[in-house]
């Protein structure tokens, strides 16, 4: 490139090269035009990094921009050495001048095999598993996505990327023995509501990248639609004028556990942004007392009459089974905000899954003692009482569910489908990777001294994200 000052100035050979591949590449960086006044470590640093961001996940070309003010010119210069400071010890190291701590390269062979056994545990846990196999490059991957396929036995779906759809068989009895059960033509199929509501995979394991078909996706999109993220998604949702109220059992857990709220405060009269804190506050309630799954919709409905404000209230369907009088107080709609309730519809108490006892006894026990399994039709409830009901089984559409309940100000129950194995399988994953992420986190940041330095309260740092990829 030329330098800024030749730019639209009618020199040769100057375009402008900033950002010429926008978001394509991983990092963009113009240096400056060669010169003895910028230290020799900032290029090297500048050229460290982008190595780091090259090479680290997501890998990609990034682009450094080298301006020189005079094209293919070699006549040597007298330059002043001072530019050159400091690099000694890197001169003779054989070292970046600038290193980069790579968080996966320092994860240990014990981690990788607990990760590989975490998921182990999940497939030998699945009762209808399904295999996705998307765009697969390499010879060595394919064979080793068949062997999987063959090894579980899951139905299979093959993306036309994989190199697994188009399949040319010896002959006819070749084709019957080939002991993998591929399905096709997956996309067309889930255009039958049935299908749809007949393919409920409780674990995907899915090979390769993205897949072709926008149906399948969003059937993905669907199965990961958890308890937790539905703690994370409704708590995030919250504006300043609303309350919340959280169900017993596992609603308030997962909140306490996943609840999360960026964001800014859009709402008008912020008499706490006033008294000096720089955030506002939203009250949330429970009715802990003895934990008791009972009147908990009533509860709710009290506490939106005392707050006058919105109640955004989370329960289980065990609980909101047992209070469905709770409609009928909703129905009788005093001088008060709108309340908005999300029922976990897991079909039984979830939380009976998460303790020893589940390992131990058998499934009709479970079921009928301790789950108290229903099929209870709670859409059926709220038309009884009258009372607007959406049910919801996707991200999307619960999103979108939360965003219309805070427009419309009408009282709602939202219905989150789940399943209780789904959720505990999920539960445990989440445990042993948050245990792994923690504990990957401190060490990390000991690297850097920050605790160290800030016991010692000579230097504040903040660590603002860590990020992890899975
Ligand atoms: C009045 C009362 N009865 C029974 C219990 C015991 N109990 C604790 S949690 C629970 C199941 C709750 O199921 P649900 O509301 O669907 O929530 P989930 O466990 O699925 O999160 C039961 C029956 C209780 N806490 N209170």
């Amino acid at each position: 490139d030329r330098p800024s000052e030749l730019l639209d100035a009618g020199a040769n050979q100057a375009i402008n090269q900033v950002n010429h591949y926008g978001s394509f590449v991983r990092h963009f960086f113009s240096l400056p035009a060669p010169t003895d006044v910028i230290s020799t470590r900032m290029v090297l640093t500048t050229f460290d990094s982008a190595v780091y961001l090259a090479t680290s996940t997501p890998c990609g070309p990034v682009h450094i921009n080298c301006p020189f003010r005079e094209p293919l010119e070699s006549t040597p210069k007298e330059w002043s050495q001072s530019c050159l400071k400091g690099l000694e010890s890197w001169v003779s190291s054989g070292e970046p001048f600038t290193n980069y701590i790579q968080p996966h390269s320092s994860f240990s062979p014990n981690n990788f095999q607990s990760d590989v056994a975490d998921v182990l545990g999940i497939i030998h846990g699945a009762k209808r598993g399904l295999l996705l196999i998307g765009a697969v490059f390499k010879e060595d991957d394919i064979w080793a996505a068949l062997l999987l396929a063959k090894h579980l036995q899951w139905p299979v779906v093959a993306d036309i990327l994989s190199g697994l759809r188009l399949r040319k068989y010896k002959n006819s009895i070749s084709k019957l023995n080939e002991g993998i059960l591929f399905v096709d033509h997956l996309d067309h199929s889930l255009l039958s509501a049935e299908v749809k509501d007949w393919i409920k995979a409780d674990v995907i394991v899915q090979i390769g990248s993205r897949i072709t078909s926008k149906r399948i996706s969003q059937m993905l999109e669907k199965s990961l639609l958890t308890e937790p993220y539905v703690a994370h998604i409704t708590s995030e949702a919250l504006d300043c004028g609303s309350t919340m109220f959280l169900g017993n059992s596992m609603p308030i857990r997962d909140a306490d556990m996943y609840g999360n709220s960026p964001g800014e405060c859009t709402h008008g009269n912020d008499t706490s942004l006033i008294s000096g804190f720089p955030f506002r506050w939203i009250q949330v309630a429970g009715n802990r007392g003895a934990s008791g799954i009972d009147g908990l919709l009533s509860t709710a409905v009290g506490f939106s009459v005392g707050h006058n404000k919105r109640v955004v209230c989370v329960m289980g369907d065990v609980s909101f089974l047992h209070d469905t009088n709770g409609l009928a107080l909703l129905k009788q709609r005093i001088s008060r905000k709108h309340v908005t309730v999300l029922v976990i519809n897991n079909h039984g108490g979830a939380i009976f899954s998460l303790l020893p006892i589940a390992n131990k006894a058998e499934d009709k026990i479970l079921n009928q003692y301790f789950y108290t399994s229903h099929n209870v039709g709670i859409h059926n409830l709220c038309s009884a009482h009258g009372v607007k009901h959406v049910q919801v089984q996707t991200k999307a559409e619960l999103q979108n569910a939360l965003i219309r309940s805070q427009q419309d100000e009408v009282d709602c129950v939202i219905e989150v489908e789940s399943s209780i194995n789904a959720n505990a399988n999920f539960h445990s994953y989440l445990r042993q990777f948050a245990c792994q992420a923690a504990s990957h986190a401190l060490s990390t940041i000991l690297q850097f001294s920050v605790l160290d330095s800030l016991s010692q309260d000579s230097m504040h740092l903040k660590v603002s994200k860590l990020e992890y990829f899975r």
